[in-house]
């Protein structure tokens, strides 16, 4: 059976980051309805909001602090309400996130939970006493955002667990009656007719609740937080007690799942989550010691493995999710393209890989016209918790050079994404009528932004709309079989689509040199026909339109899909 969220092309929003509309110089509700036409131009069919929730903003709302109310600055449920109508009457499904591994030290429940060891809300969180009586944590856990997972909380002398923030507690999935209010909630919002949810860092949900010290070896960290013993139980009763009631999607975000395990959470017959998104490339740029730290030569066969790994592990049981960028990253085209000479081809390029794989493509606001990286000159232009602890910790406590920590962050940090999206040239990039923004305005905004792209019929974003509606409209693309036909190859990426006789080729060049590519005879048809040339991100002439005769011919960053018909001999 086919869903609609096979179909459908998904399109991330960070509130905070998107449009201003009353000029306080952070994104709220309002503005993003001001832009919908903008979304609906595209032919993008669900929206997925990053939190919008009340909190405290310690991780930019990944920590909550009210799950059925909305953030201040983002507006009010009135705001939601017609944002939700407005998405809804221009055909625009909306996924909301779903933020239930931790919340904020300042909702409710924590501030119940940790007056007293007999408070009711107690078990909502995860508290241990100190080690033999002394102030030693339970084990050897790290925080995601640099030092200790566990805090020790002076009013009862007990250490709660937080993998993230200190002001981010883990939830005690063990408590039957938090599952209970959890569900209680997700109920609140698909009442109100949202279309589904992204479910951060899912795979963490369930812990070994003898909370043993780390495994050993490289991620040991997740091998010990990740898909703990009753994961699957707790996402099945979620499905059976929430989500099996409502045509929702669900995405979860599959930090520490291995590609082997992913059809437990997402295989046809497990009745627990639609898609994930694996995190397998997220470290492929990066030093394996220092996270922080880039590893500019990554090689394009490693990026290829792992996507035809998890092609074959997900197999017809389940369904991927396609990304290259999203709040948590660098932009897309910096990282994995070239934001210099070959900016607008590469982008295009990306965007080209992305429509063309087999899963549900994921676009990040902003990389349809292809915004860059954000030069970072000081840690004080930077917001993100995790690179200001890692300061702290790193720079502050632990002597490293500043310069190469910032010439790092200017690789790696999560702010580039989520610098403020560039609507137009004038002051502040059009993303507020105010003095400041939240987080500084790109400084190539008088070039790369909204408007100029509209004007442009040759811009980034007149591409994705194109790749858009042709992705839509070709179910090979969609739902075909998915064959890396160069796996070796470290500049061309090539690979096939076969959906029964249909089928296409797809090759992309991902060098800044002319590189020539002959496709290997076992991966042409064995029939007689004919290929066309129906979409690339050059001009393609016709004497260049046959890849089945001769080595073609592939510029820099170049990107061609070819579609094979059978010749008809009657
Ligand atoms: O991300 C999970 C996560 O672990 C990342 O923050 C990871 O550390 C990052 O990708 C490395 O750069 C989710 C959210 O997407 C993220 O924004 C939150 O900060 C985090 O969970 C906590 O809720
Ligand atoms: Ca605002």
């Amino acid at each position: 059976m086919r869903h609609w969220w096979q179909e459908a092309v998904i399109y991330q929003i960070y509130p905070r980051s998107f449009k201003d509309s009353n000029g306080d110089g952070i994104g709220d509700l309002q503005g993003i309805i001001s832009k919908l036409d903008h979304l609906k131009w595209l032919g993008i069919n669900v929206l997925w909001l990053s939190p919008f929730y009340k909190s405290p903003n310690a991780d930019n709302g990944y920590d909550i602090s009210d799950y059925q109310n909305i953030m201040d600055e983002f507006g009010t449920m009135a705001d939601f309400d017609q944002l939700l109508a407005a998405a809804h009457q221009k055909g625009i499904k909306l996924i909301i996130d779903l933020v239930v591994n931790h919340s904020s030290d300042e909702h409710f429940w924590f501030q119940e939970s940790r007056k007293s060891k007999d408070n009711p809300y107690r078990d909502y969180y995860i508290w241990r006493p100190p080690l033999n009586g002394h102030a030693t944590p339970p084990n050897d856990w790290i925080s995601f955002f640099s030092g200790k997972a566990w805090d020790l909380d002076p009013i009862t002398n007990e250490y709660y667990l937080h993998l993230f923030a200190k002001k981010q507690p883990d939830l005690n999935w063990e408590n039957p009656k938090l599952r209970q209010e959890i569900y209680k909630m997700m109920h609140f919002w698909c009442q109100k007719g949202v279309d589904g949810f992204r479910m951060d860092v899912i795979a963490f949900l369930s812990k070994d609740t003898s909370f043993p010290n780390y495994a050993e070896g490289q991620f040991g960290n997740l091998k010990s937080y990740a898909n703990g013993p009753r994961i699957h139980e707790f996402l099945q009763e979620m499905h059976r007690e929430v989500l099996c009631k409502y045509d929702v999607m669900t995405v979860g975000e599959a930090f520490g799942v291995e590609s082997h395990q992913i059809n437990d959470y997402v295989g046809k017959s497990r009745k627990e989550l639609n898609m994930c998104f694996h995190f397998d490339y997220v470290g492929i740029d990066r030093d394996e010691k220092n996270f922080f730290k880039a590893k500019p030569n990554w090689k394009l066969s490693d990026l290829k493995a792992i996507l035809a790994k998890w092609d074959v592990a997900l197999g017809e049981e389940g369904w991927n999710s396609l990304y290259f960028g999203n709040h948590d990253n660098p932009r897309m085209v910096s990282r994995f393209g070239n934001d210099g000479a070959f900016h607008k081809k590469s982008a295009k390029m990306l965007a080209t890989v992305l429509m063309t794989m087999r899963g549900t493509p994921y676009i990040y606001q902003g990389d349809e016209i292809g915004m860059t990286n954000t030069p970072f000159h000081d840690i004080k232009e930077l917001d993100d918790i995790q690179a200001k602890n890692a300061w702290q910790e790193l720079v502050v406590e632990g002597g490293a050079d500043p310069v190469e920590f910032m010439k790092d962050m200017n690789l790696t940090s999560r702010d580039h994404a989520r610098t403020p999206v560039c609507w137009d040239a004038s002051r502040n990039a059009g993303f507020t009528d105010g003095e400041r923004t939240w987080l500084k305005i790109n400084p190539l905004y008088e070039k790369i932004n909204v408007t100029a792209a509209y004007e442009d019929k040759n811009s980034i974003l007149w591409y994705y709309k194109k790749l858009i509606a042709f992705r839509q409209a070709t179910p090979t693309l969609i739902y075909g079989a998915y064959q890396d036909i160069a796996p070796e190859d470290e500049a061309i990426f090539a690979y096939s689509r076969v959906l029964e006789s249909d089928m296409y080729l797809i090759i992309h060049n991902f060098s800044d040199k002319i590189t020539y590519f002959t496709v290997p005879k076992e991966s042409l048809p064995k029939t007689e026909g004919i290929w066309r040339c129906c979409l690339a991100n050059y001009e393609v002439t016709n004497g260049e339109t046959q890849p089945n005769n001769h080595p073609l011919e592939m510029r820099p960053y170049e990107s061609r899909v070819y579609h094979f018909t059978e010749m008809n001999f009657e």
